[in-house]
Order: structure tokens, then sequence, then C-alpha cells
């Protein structure tokens, strides 16, 4: 976008005075944050029309996901725009410090983890190569919580980002529909956030659907008096997009969550097929031609006998020829093979809650049981370990991959693990509809925008192609033997951590060497990530430096963040954990200076985007075949931290890709763990064998750590010591610790240390969303580049 100093002063002044009466010069730093959002929103007002003309003409992929973790949108979407320099700068003339009127933004937090900000990413990347595709979720009130640290254990608040209204949001009452349950029926009012890309005139769009009551109050049992009442339907109807679920993985099978899914499932749909019906009429075998749909995960998966409820019930298609439609329209993308966390629904539950959805599942499932009973004659138990409906519970994946035409996994690995193990059944049936989408990150949110350091000097090198093309990052290795460009990275990176080192003594009151080797282990808090492991660790080398006062140590670091899903106990007493033995360390004057540990309250997009650039060690150390992929992972390589991690995920293809020489690869492997589980494995036994461990590990329960009473420490010492370590923490301890030692020996070697961090970025390409939508856009959605004029 050109950008015209003149024209923004006028505009931006215009606002100014016709919203908050205040001149520019008297205004507050929110007052200008509302008037430079909304200023953009003029500017980009029509293009963004022009694109929804374009792409209604054209196939569409529609992206459906219970969340959208997208952050702040002010920075990213001024860089886009590519005036994000000259704003600054502008404001600059005017005393006005941008950082300032950034802070004002509160994070779009609509969603839990790593599912929720691939989907964000997701978003740029369609935008940016000009593709044609659009996210629709919910408009929750109150994105994921707010956590506070109280005596060490998470405290969680609401999180309020609407409490000012949303200038990235337009209301479209136009577009409102009704959406039918059993009992009741709710408005779903569309509110659209325009999704800028790099470089670009296409503005795509994130559609969020807001819950309101058909009957906003009830007059007639409020002219009785009964205010209460009158009020419950309202407050029922608006229930539905309070708050999102800050479970990431535990199913919880609950009656509200079932309401949402249905919710933005039935109102997505019904405004597609709208949009499609005002272009082809009721041509509805072209729906394939013209709209693909994929599913974020079992959550969305409702959308399958929901749109076979639009076809049949509502436009009169005929089954057979609706349900073919159905499974050329839909695909469906599995994150996890955890077992608690794939989703079923009590058939009762979804019975009450949309009775019409019931009986279709069932035809859907009985049309499938005489599938399965002609496949299989001859094996009973595999006819019934398929079916959609077992016994009284709805199994929702079941449903999504009969109901698709692809199936994809979001790593490599994953993919192979879900074909030879979790839907091997489904691999053996539908060979063709799986395959694997390795997952990816945007380049402009987590270099260009968080890193700006690095990434003109990255310019400065290879130019500015990457932006658009990550793969161009691979001429950096040409520069593998220069000092000047290893010791410039290196540089960048300590400026990164001292702009760390400044944001966390302002918001934590903490002191940090920048000079320490900052190992960060960022993520959700689960038992399968291993931050015990993690912490374990830390304590134990503590023991070390007390015992050993001059040992060959450079001082590091340990830098964790991480949410707890609030029911999850474990977790919680994990979190505890980490700031007990912080308090310990960090106040033991002889240890100070060389060790530190640092629990960052609050993780979320904006911190992350202060913290990827600062880490030296990116830890991503789950045990091997639990993470799906990790998406953390790559935004640490992209900002030239060194991997220590488990062969897990993407992990195995950020190793292949940097080389296993530039990481720090440690740990059993799927297939060890596969023979040690066949074996039998005695946690008693790296317990009783491995120096130092069982001192920890007794440290939970001998008085030297204290949970305050909970009984949590207990609890954590019982599942590695009586209930079989499930995720190998004590197995794994050993050759962890091992690596953790080899960093801190190569650590000192400057240059090659900085080798390794060139060799990362340069081969970071692959993980770009770009490279990640291009092949949906190819193998899946099979939809075109449509640029606007
Ligand atoms: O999806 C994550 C995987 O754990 C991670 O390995 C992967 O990289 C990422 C993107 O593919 N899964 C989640 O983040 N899952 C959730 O956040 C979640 C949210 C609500 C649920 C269940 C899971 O009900």
């Amino acid at each position: 976008m050109e950008f015209n100093k003149e024209k923004w002063k006028e505009k931006l002044e215009e606002r100014l005075l016709e919203k908050f009466s205040v001149s520019l010069k008297d205004a507050s730093p929110f007052e200008v944050y509302k008037a430079l959002g909304e200023t953009v929103m003029s500017f980009i007002a029509k293009d963004w029309y022009e694109t929804k003309q374009e792409y209604s003409k054209t196939k569409q992929a529609f992206y459906l996901s219970s969340e959208f973790l997208m952050g702040r949108a002010l920075g990213n979407n001024l860089i886009n725009l590519g005036i994000d320099k000259e704003i600054q700068e502008f404001l600059k003339e005017l005393g006005i410090d941008y950082n300032q009127i950034e802070d004002e933004e509160e994070d779009a937090a609509l969603g839990n983890g790593g599912l929720g900000r691939l989907a964000a990413c997701f978003m740029d990347s369609l935008a940016t190569l000009n593709l044609p595709g659009q996210g629709y979720s919910i408009r929750y009130r109150n994105g994921i919580f707010n956590q506070y640290l109280r005596d060490g254990y998470q405290v969680e608040k609401p999180e309020t980002w609407l409490k000012y209204e949303d200038v990235w949001s337009v209301m479209r009452p136009e577009d409102e529909v009704v959406v039918n349950f059993g009992y009741t029926s709710v408005r779903a009012l569309p509110y659209d956030m325009p999704i800028i890309g790099y470089g670009t005139k296409n503005v795509n769009t994130l559609r969020l659907w807001e819950a309101h009551s058909i009957v906003d109050l009830d007059l007639g049992v409020f002219n009785q008096q009964d205010y209460l009442h009158a009020t419950q339907d309202k407050t029922l109807a608006e229930d539905i997009s309070r708050v999102l679920y800050p479970n990431d993985s535990t199913d919880e099978g609950k009656k509200l969550r079932l309401r949402q899914q249905y919710f933005f499932v039935s109102a997505s749909l019904q405004d597609i097929i709208k949009k499609f019906k005002k272009v082809h009429g009721r041509e509805f075998s072209k729906i394939p031609e013209f709209i693909s749909i994929q599913l974020n995960d079992t959550h969305p998966v409702i959308a399958i006998p929901e749109l076979m409820r639009i076809l049949v019930d509502v436009e009169g298609v005929l089954w057979e020829d609706a349900w073919e439609i159905v499974k050329k329209t839909f695909s469906y993308t599995n994150h996890t093979i955890l077992a608690e966390a794939l989703e079923k629904w009590w058939v009762g539950l979804y019975q009450e809650v949309v009775p019409r959805i019931f009986q279709i599942t069932e035809g859907i499932h009985n049309q499938f049981k005489n599938e399965l009973a002609n496949l299989y004659p001859n094996d009973v138990n595999k006819q019934n370990r398929m079916q959609i409906i077992q016994g009284n519970m709805i199994h929702m994946a079941w449903l999504a991959i009969y109901g698709s035409h692809k199936v994809n996994g979001v790593a490599e690995l994953h993919t192979e693990i879900l074909k030879e193990h979790e839907l091997r059944d489904w691999y053996e049936l539908y060979p063709d509809k799986f395959l694997n989408k390795t997952n990816g990150i945007t380049q402009r949110r987590w270099l260009l925008k968080s890193n700006p350091q690095l990434a003109s000097y990255i310019t400065e090198l290879i130019g500015d192609a990457w932006i658009k093309d990550l793969s161009e990052l691979k001429k950096l290795e040409q520069f593998i033997d220069d000092k000047k460009v290893l010791s410039k990275i290196w540089d960048i990176k300590i400026e990164k951590k001292k702009e760390l080192v400044e944001y966390l003594r302002e918001t934590q009151g903490i002191d940090i060497n920048p000079n320490s080797i900052f190992d960060v282990q960022v993520k959700r808090l689960h038992e399968y990530k291993r931050q015990l492991l993690n912490i374990f660790q830390v304590y134990d080398l503590y023991q070390q430096l007390k015992q050993n006062p001059n040992m060959d140590f450079v001082p590091t670091t340990y830098i964790y963040g991480a949410k707890a899903a609030p029911g999850y106990k474990v977790a919680k007493g994990i979190i505890r954990l980490i700031n007990d033995i912080a308090q310990i360390i960090n106040g033991d004057d002889e240890i100070k200076d060389r060790l530190k540990v640092v629990f960052v309250e609050n993780y979320r997009v904006t911190v992350a985007e202060k913290i990827f650039p600062a880490a030296d060690i990116s830890e991503q150390i789950s045990t091997a075949g639990k993470e799906a992929s990790g998406t953390g992972n790559m935004k640490f390589m992209l900002n030239g931290a060194i991997t220590l991690g488990t062969l897990d995920g993407a992990n195995v293809e950020i190793a292949k890709e940097a080389g296993e020489e530039n990481e720090y690869i440690f740990g059993m492997r799927v297939k060890d763990i596969e023979e040690l589980r066949k074996k039998g494995y005695d946690p008693r036994f790296p317990y009783n064998n491995v120096t130092g461990l069982k001192q920890v590990v007794d440290a939970l329960i001998d008085g030297r750590l204290s949970d305050l009473g909970s009984g949590i420490y207990r609890e954590i010492h019982s599942l590695l010591m009586e209930r079989g370590d499930q995720y190998f923490v004590l197995e794994d301890f050993e050759d962890y610790r091992r690596k953790q030692r080899e960093i801190n020996r190569d650590y000192k070697d400057k240059i090659s240390w900085a080798k390794k961090m060139l060799k990362n970025i340069a081969n970071a390409g692959k993980f770009s969303s770009d490279r990640t939508i291009l092949e949906y856009a190819n193998e899946i959605w099979n939809i075109k580049e449509t640029k606007i004029k």
C-alpha cells in the first residue's frame, strides 16, 4: 500500500475528532490505537469488498475451526500492508511512541495452543498467497483465561478482549442466520475480521459467530415482574458464545460444548450454502466443484450430518446424492493420537441437543454398518471396532473419516503412526484418503514482525524474497564460514535477549543475565510434553553446582511459559514445582549468577513474539510418539535457536532439514518405547541406577520441596514410581542430562555455535505455513490463486 503521510494524518485526526472529540496532540494511547485501527480498516475496505466479489466466482476453501489464536492485529496488519516503518516514523514525528500504541491492543486469544495458532497462521498464508480461503469460528466473549501465579500456583482470571470493543471486527447483521436446537433456536450474528495478506491487495475473511436470543426479553414474563425468568432465555442463548473451553486434551463431553460446536457449524454451513445458491442456484451436485471444507480436528465434525440435513431436509436432495456431495466436500485433519482427547458424544446428550442431527447421524451409521458387514463378513471384531456409534457413544473421528475424501496428520511421523496404529483399520479400508501435511508457521509474524533485527539482516544478505518464499533462506548457507555474518547473528541474538530481559524486569521484576544461555520451554503444560523432565534436570544441576562450586559451567537461564487446563491437577502441580524450585535456586546467593529459573506468567501470542527471538535452546522433549507435530519448534528454529529434542513430531523433520549434528537429539525413539513397553518398563531401574536421579525424585516427598499441603507432589511421585511413569521421564533423564551438559560445553565456542544457528535458520524454509497451505490447496482443496486487480 502506498503511504501518504498527509492523507493518514488527515484521516487520523478526523477519526479522533469524530469518535472521541479529541485532537491528535491530546489523544490518549488508547484513542490513538482505536483511531489508527479504524483508519486501517477504512483504507482496506474497498480491497476487502473486491476480494469477496472475486472469490464468490471461484472454488473456495472454508476452514472450520473451534479456535483461532490470532494474537494482536495492528502490528501485523501494518507490516502486511508494508507501511509499518512509515507509521512508526510518522507517529514519532508527532511525539507518539508506537510501542505504547501497540500495547493498547488485547490479544484475540480464541484458542488454547498449537491447534488454534496453526489456524491463525493458515489465515495469513491463504491471504498472502491470494487463495480463496475463509475461516469460520465462534466469537467467544472470553478467550483463554489470563494466568496469574499465587504462591507458585496457577490462578485463572477471565480474559475480556471485547471489553472496549474490537476495531478489527465488522458486524454483518444482513448475514444473520437462525440455528435450531432441539428445544430452542438462537440467532447467529456474524462478525468479520479482515485478513490482510503480505504484499498483495487481497484481503481475506475470518467470520466469527456470536450467539443471541431470538426474543431478547420475554415481555409477557417481564410484565409479570419476573425479571430473572424473562432474561433466562437471553442468558441461555448468549452462553453459547460466552467462553472458550480451556481444555486442550481430555474430552469433556459437556452439553454446552456440543451446543457451541453445532452453533458455529450450522451457522457456517447455512452461510456457505446460501452464498452458493446465489451464484449456482439449485445445482447442488456442483457443490464439490466450488466448495471445500476443512474440519480442524473433530470439533466441527457435526458439519457432516448438518450438511446432510440442509441438503436432504431443506433442499430436498436424495440421501444418496447428498452423501456423494458430502464426501467430496469435506476433509479432516487429526491433531492428536492421545486416546483421552478423541471426541465421543454420549447418545443421550446428542439426541437431546440436536435430535434431528442425531437421526441423520444414525442414518450414516447404519449405512456404514451395512458396508462394513459386506466388506468384512468374517471379521465381526473389526466391524465393531469401526462402527460410528458404539454402545451409547458416537465416535466423531470415525464419522469424520467416513464422511471425508481426505484425512491428514500434521507431521510425517504422526501420519505414519496414524496409518500404522490408531487409524490402521481405516487406512486399510481407504488408503487413498490418507496423506500428510506437515504443519508450518507464518514467517511474517514469527520473523519479520517479532525479530525485525534478524529480518533486516537476512534481507541485507539475500534480499527480501524470503518473506513470501521461505525456501530462499537456503541462500544463507553460503555465509556459513563468514565470521562477520556469524558474529552479527550472535549479536542480534544478544540484542533480542536484552529486550526480553527488559520485558521480564518490567513485568515480573526479575533480573536475568543476558549473557547466560537462554534455555526455553514454552507450550501448554502436559505430562506428555515433559516439563517435569526439564525441571528435574535443573534441580539435579543445582545439586551439582552446590557440591562442586568450581564446576566449569556457562551461566544458564531456564525459562518456562505454560498454561494448565484449570481441571488438570497434575499439570498445575508441575507449575508449582517449577516455581518452588525457581524460588530455591534464585534465592541461593552461592548460585545466583550461574543458574536462574524463570516462569513467565500468562504465556500468550504477544509474549511468544518476545520469547522465540531471544532463545538459544528450544526444548522439544515430548515422549516420542506423543506430540503430533509441534509448531513452536519451528518458530525457535527460524529465529536461530537450537533444538534440544526427542525424535517426535516435526522435530524429526527439523533435524533432517538442518542436519542432526546441528541439533541435540536425545532419548528413546518410538520403536524403543514400543520395545520397552513389550519388555516391561520398570521406572525403579533408572531411579536406582542413574546417579542423582533418586535424589531428585525423592525431593518431591522428603521435605526439601513443598506443595504447600496440596498433596500434589506425592501424587506426581506416585505417578512416576508406583504407576509406571507412563511418559518415561525417568528412563530419558540420563540422556537428556548428557545433552544438557554437551550444550553447555559447546556454547563456549561462539563461532561453531553461530554456525549451528545459521544452519537452522537457513534450513527453516520447509516450515513456512505457505508451503503447508499450498499443499492443502493443491492436494486437498483444489483451489487456485485468485488475485484482485
Ligand atoms: O496441534 C496440537 C498438537 O498437540 C501439536 O502437536 C500440533 O502441532 C498442533 C497443530 O497441529 N493440538 C492442540 O493444540 N490441541 C488443542 O489445542 C485442543 C483444543 C481443544 C480440544 C482438544 C485439543 O478439545
